[in-house]
């Protein structure tokens, strides 16, 4: 074994016969860094050098080939060698080199694959450039070689997607030469490298490979990515120029197209959507370790109780089924429960019809559904969620019959989204089993759960919670309890801050395209029109005795209620749908009762530029997002992030509110925070823990980075 630095290198090479047999060991997924880097090219000019050498293999220690450049190193000063510089060396080796791939081979990962002259795949194998997903394109060589190799079509899909394909998928679309016939990479890498010896196999350079041969059936797929990208890329950076550079490999040598390559690659690096994405990236990983995940070994979940069959309790059903989880429905009556039970079957049914699913695999999944009106029926069930309707009595009267029947040990979960979880479990015997699970409609889809953790419960259960959402393919975000959790809380103000600007001058119509300007899919009134007017109207008509007498509220939402305006299903809410129709158009009478709120309030409108919408709506989410943070409901900043991106629609590319807060400078927002408060103070409350880290020059990532 040889390693060319003072540090034992990552890269490692060894003569196996004729073979050199180069293996890449840096955990955890043998990511690119400049260690790595190094080893490559001291290992290539070793093969190079050495007569004894007479092929090269290169392969990935531990579960994957090379997950792709080291992602932890952008934004840092640059170290040599550049990647790019490796792949070409690579390919410029003069004895063949084999790229024999298992696990993942993505993004830098598959660009030092192309750089090789052959390349195999076992099953199980991963290839893809994903660097879209982070706001970036393929960098080393990548939008070059893959053209080249696959032809533009099938590149520009894998690119401009950042799927992974499989390792047959590959084979067929010519990004590998062959798949292994076992899963053992080294002995398949190290028989295919013997027999290309045998046969004398030539270096097989993917520069010049002829898959843009047909010019004009490439020019034609650059032309149709092209005008498909300008109308889905929303606002995103790297895209375009992901098209831009295989045209580029189209119309340019091998040489300038490298080049051409590397200056987009590098804009994409120093674009704030880069950074927006890759804290996303980072972020989505660090909430599933909360401290519970550490500490406590999470009990066993083999079977599900969810009662309730509505909405909410069907799609959780769903997601547990999906899962592969036996799941146990409880209704009231046979009545409820058949219509439970027709909720889910809708959800599946749904599935054939656009034919994604057969019949077949339908019955086989609800093979694994019961239902039962009495809950003697979840003695032995490991964990039960209880979607129930949103009020403290009914909830309590269901966690009284768990206790009851359920065996020791169960979880008992409630997906309340606003309720005292903490007075749930005080009305129990087990206090210490009770968990909050609070789902996102619909609970099927949505990808964010929030592990609400209240007081007596035990590190075990919340670290179950976990292993749960695991299962369920969740994001789990860890919220301490209070009046909404994290993201409806926010929520809450942040709306706040869009209806008093509404009061104030702006349409609500306005204040959606300035929010879906900003990146989210819909607006607030979008929103509000598509989950129901009413459900907020209850929620406002709740809190009216205890909501302070001297906050500002905005009566606009509640006029329209009162005229059963409750949105989508009903045909009008801010917007109209006539007949039907899923997007709305502006109504002239709801401009008339704003107008009429105006005057009621005594407010002489005013108008705002969509920049000055935004500054306040994002003030306000910010503010809370603090709040939150400094009360411990959420464990950092980063939480409240993930949980804006996979709950609210928070454009990923922007990183979450946090992110952007400290991208556009905390010391902005609290200038904004309080320039807003001359008019109104009690709600442009600066939250202590933004003063605070304005005070230290700090922002919200050095929380993220030391908690
Ligand atoms: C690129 O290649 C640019 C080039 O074109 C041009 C350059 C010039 N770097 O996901 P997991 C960490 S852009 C650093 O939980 P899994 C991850 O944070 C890159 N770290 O495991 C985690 O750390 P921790 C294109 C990385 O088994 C740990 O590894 N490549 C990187 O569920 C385990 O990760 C990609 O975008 C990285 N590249 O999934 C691929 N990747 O334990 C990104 C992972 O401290 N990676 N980490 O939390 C993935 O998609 C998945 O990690 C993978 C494994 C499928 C590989």
């Amino acid at each position: 074994m040889a390693s060319d630095s003072i540090h034992p290198s990552p890269v490692s090479y060894e003569l196996r016969g004729k073979v050199l047999l180069v293996t890449i060991d840096n955990p955890p997924v043998n990511a690119l860094g400049v260690d790595v880097r190094r080893g490559l090219a001291a290992a290539i000019e070793h093969a190079d050098a050495n007569d004894a050498v007479e092929a090269v293999l290169l392969v990935g220690a531990g579960r994957n080939f090379i997950a792709g450049a080291d992602i932890r190193e952008f934004g840092k000063p640059p170290q040599p060698p550049a990647l790019p510089d490796v792949c070409n060396r690579i390919e410029a080796c003069r004895k063949p080199v084999i790229a024999a791939i298992h696990g993942a081979a993505l993004g830098g990962g598959l660009e030092v694959a192309l750089g090789a002259h052959y390349r195999l795949a076992v099953a199980g194998a991963k290839l893809g450039l994903p660097e879209v997903q982070l706001g970036l394109l393929p960098g080393a060589g990548g939008t070059q070689r893959t053209p080249r190799l696959i032809g533009a079509e099938a590149a520009l899909s894998l690119i401009l997607s950042g799927r992974h394909a499989s390792a047959q998928e590959a084979l067929k679309l010519g990004l590998v030469d062959r798949v292994g016939a076992s899963d053992d990479v080294l002995a398949e890498g190290l028989a295919y490298a013997q027999e290309l010896l045998a046969a004398q196999a030539p270096a097989r350079r993917t520069r010049d490979a002829q898959g843009l041969a047909n010019r004009e059936a490439a020019q034609a797929a650059i032309a149709a990515a092209r005008a498909d990208t300008a109308k889905k890329s929303r606002g995103l950076f790297s895209p375009m120029k992901i098209v831009d550079c295989v045209e580029a490999a189209l119309n340019e040598s091998f040489d300038d197209g490298l080049r051409f390559e590397r200056k987009q690659f590098l804009e994409c690096l120093d674009s704030p959507q880069r950074a927006g994405l890759v804290h996303a990236f980072f972020a989505e990983r660090e909430v599933q370790k909360a401290p519970e995940t550490k500490s406590a070994t999470p009990r066993a979940i083999n079977t599900i109780g969810v009662i309730g069959g509505g909405t909410m309790g069907a799609g959780i059903a769903v997601a547990a089924l999906d899962a592969g989880l036996p799941v146990t429905m409880i209704e009231r009556d046979d009545v409820s429960l058949a219509r439970g039970r027709a909720h889910v079957e809708k959800v599946y049914d749904g599935l054939i019809a656009k034919g994604r699913m057969t019949a077949d695999a339908k019955a086989q999944i609800l093979a694994r559904f019961s239902g039962s009106t009495s809950y003697d029926a979840l003695a032995q069930t490991d964990l039960v969620i209880e979607a129930v309707f949103e009020e403290m009595g009914v909830k309590q009267a269901v966690f009284t019959e768990l206790d009851r029947v359920c065996k020791p040990g169960a979880v008992l979960a409630t997906n309340t989204s606003y309720l005292d979880i903490d007075a749930i479990a005080a009305s129990v015997s087990r206090p210490q089993d009770v968990v909050g699970l609070h789902f996102f409609s619909p609970a099927n889809i949505m990808k964010l759960l929030e592990v609400v953790v209240p007081k007596q419960v035990t590190a075990d259960v919340v670290a179950t919670a976990f292993e749960l959402a695991k299962k369920l393919r969740k994001v789990p975000v860890r919220a301490g309890v209070c009046d909404g959790f994290i993201g409806n809380r926010l929520l809450a103000v942040y709306r706040a801050a869009a209806d008093h600007v509404m009061e104030d001058g702006a349409s609500p119509y306005q204040i959606d395209k300035a929010v879906r300007d900003f990146g989210f899919p819909m607006g607030p009134y979008q929103v509000i029109d598509l989950a129901g007017g009413d459900i907020g109207w209850a929620s406002r008509k709740r809190r009216a005795a205890t909501r302070d007498p001297n906050a500002r509220y905005v009566q606009i939402a509640d006029r329209l209620c009162e005229r059963s305006w409750f949105g989508q299903k009903t045909g009008r809410g801010f917007y109209l749908y006539p007949e039907g129709a899923r997007t709305g158009t502006p109504d002239p009478e709801v401009e008339a009762i704003i107008d009429a709120e105006r005057e009621r309030a005594g407010i002489k409108p005013r108008s705002f530029t969509d920049e000055e919408i935004i500054r306040r709506y994002m003030a306000a989410m910010i503010n809370e997002g603090a709040n939150v943070v400094h009360e411990k409901i959420a464990l950092r900043p980063l939480d409240v992030d993930v949980t804006l991106l996979y709950g609210y629609g928070f454009p990923r590319y922007r990183g979450g509110p946090m992110k952007y807060a400290d991208m556009v400078g905390l010391e902005n927002v609290l200038a904004d925070i309080r320039e807003f408060a001359k008019e109104d103070p009690l709600f442009w409350r600066p939250s202590p823990l933004i003063v605070e880290l304005v005070e230290r020059g700090a922002n919200f990532a050095s929380l993220d980075q030391s908690a």
